[in-house]
């Protein structure tokens, strides 16, 4: 595979995302830099880091505006400076009504289909498109933009393609949505349904998780706009133009997740969180890894934990479920519900089950560092991913990447985007099926050594092969072609 700085040219190269790879914060009167802990900001630095280049995201960390210079730059990464980070500053107001507001109470649910948790209104959709266009001013006024591929990342930019476009009408402009598109009934309920899919359709390249969600996409398109869309070739032609919808699984990068499994960090931190959480040294481990977030089914998986300890008498005392639960858009109602929702669930269930030596439900609140998470993931028995609606899960993919030792069994629900890649070999379950949601993890605790090895050499070579190098790769070759065609 060609490195990536070969298949663009000269063009630089441009990527937008909300979060930003690093954050400067006070502490104690002097400043420090923050890395990201996981996710695809860091993944996405080191390919900055060889193609050079700017990165346009919001600065959040307090400090952020001090280091910057009169155009809102700074050199990152900190030890070796090889990409500019573009800091775009946003108001407490745009904050509440770009982020919270439109991107997590209207976009995140209408995404996830579930309609009745949207609260759109005027003020919301205003600093959303105010946002929108304060992010494409500032790519515009970066870079010359007409020789440049503009890559924008996730929910948080939907009409900011069109923007730039207008400034500048011979961008390349890209795309990646990491959450589900929903199918037309469903997306039609969001008022603005014909102002973002325009917003969308300034891009050249459209990349969504799943074929599904890409022909759910093109469906939108051809009820809302006045497009041709062909949906066997992934083309719509509108406003002149064509625009390529394609779907890129998104991967995790398996060898760091392998290394941290096998690291002493992992030991050392296994260490600690026996000492610090009721984790017994007997018996099977069960482990859930979630955003507190109403589309993880968090208190579907709880409710079927509970349906097996009453029904299967036998699990108690022998399984122990550990939550690893991240607190997350807490400004937001419906999170607020949500955590008094689980808390109370987990405090229902230890008081119906524990016993002396035994507490079954082990909650973990606080982020922990990557080599903690590895050593859950490594430790665990069993996995337990049971979201009602997801665009991909990468915890799934990590959960396999880290069983270095004896192999696990994964439980995955049906409704995740990762189902399509490991659901032959994982063990499936409907969150909303209770009781067959408990037998099932009834299975994955009796399911023999050879069973469990054999599924699990299968599910890592999946996921080794489908790995994050492989989806940038794919997305970026994608649009290379679409650029040699230009
Ligand atoms: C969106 C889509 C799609 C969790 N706790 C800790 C921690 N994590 C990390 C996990 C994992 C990440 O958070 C969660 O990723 P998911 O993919 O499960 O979910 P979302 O945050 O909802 O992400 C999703 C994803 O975008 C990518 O396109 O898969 O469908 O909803 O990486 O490891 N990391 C650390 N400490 C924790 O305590 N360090």
């Amino acid at each position: 595979h060609p490195p990536t700085t070969d298949l663009f040219e000269n063009r630089e190269f441009v990527l937008v995302s909300n979060r930003e790879p690093y954050t400067h914060e006070r502490d104690d009167g002097s400043v420090s830099v923050v890395r990201p802990a996981g996710g695809l900001t860091s993944a996405l630095d080191p390919m900055m880091a060889t193609t050079g280049g700017t990165w346009v995201a919001w600065g959040s960390g307090d400090a952020d505006a001090e280091v910057t210079d009169e155009n809102g730059c700074v050199r990152v990464p900190p030890e070796s400076p090889s990409y500019e980070l573009k800091r775009v500053f946003l108001s407490d107001e745009q904050v509440s009504d770009y982020y919270y507001g439109y991107s997590n109470e209207v976009l995140w649910p209408l995404c996830h289909s579930d309609t009745a948790k949207m609260t759109p209104n005027a003020r919301y959709w205003r600093q959303y498109r105010n946002t929108n266009q304060q992010f494409a001013d500032a790519i515009c006024s970066r870079i010359d933009p007409s020789n440049a591929v503009v890559w924008f990342q996730d929910y948080h930019f939907a009409l900011a393609p069109r923007m730039v476009r207008e400034q500048v009408p011979d961008a390349f402009c890209m795309q990646f949505w990491h959450i589900p598109w929903p199918s037309w009934d469903v997306f039609q309920s969001c008022p603005q349904y014909d102002e973002l899919l325009s917003g969308l359709l300034a891009n050249d390249l459209l990349g969504f998780h799943l074929d599904q969600y890409c022909l759910n996409f093109l469906d939108c398109v051809s009820h809302a706009l006045d497009a041709d869309v062909d949906r066997n070739r992934g083309r719509i032609d509108y406003d002149g133009r064509t625009i390529r919808v394609e779907a890129f699984p998104l991967g995790i990068d398996t060898a760091e997740r392998r290394q941290l499994a096998e690291s002493s960090e992992a030991d050392e931190q296994w260490q600690s969180l026996r000492e610090t959480y009721p984790i017994p040294d007997e018996g099977q481990l069960a482990l859930g890894v979630d955003r507190l977030d109403y589309t993880k089914g968090i208190e579907q998986r709880l409710d079927a934990l509970s349906h097996l300890w009453e029904w299967y008498p036998d699990c108690r005392e022998r399984l122990t479920y550990v939550q690893k639960v991240t607190e997350s858009r807490s400004q937001i109602d419906e999170y607020q519900h949500l955590q008094a929702s689980v808390e109370e669930r987990v405090e229902r269930i230890n008081d119906r089950f524990a016993t002396e030596t035994w507490q079954p439900i082990v909650p973990i609140d606080d982020h922990l560092p990557q080599s903690a998470l590895a050593a859950l993931y490594r430790e665990a028995d069993i996995c337990l991913v049971s979201s009602l609606r997801d665009g991909m899960n990468l915890v799934a993919k990590e959960f396999v990447a880290s069983q270095v030792d004896d192999p696990g069994v994964l439980v995955l629900s049906e409704l995740v985007g990762a189902h399509e890649e490991l659901g032959e070999l994982a063990l499936t379950v409907h969150p909303n099926d209770t009781e067959a949601f408990a037998a099932t993890i009834e299975d994955a605790r009796e399911m023999q050594p050879a069973e469990r090895k054999n599924r699990m050499a299968q599910l890592r070579e999946q996921v080794e092969t489908n790995d994050i190098g492989r989806w940038k790769r794919d997305v970026l070759q994608a649009a290379s072609d679409l650029l040699q065609q230009q």
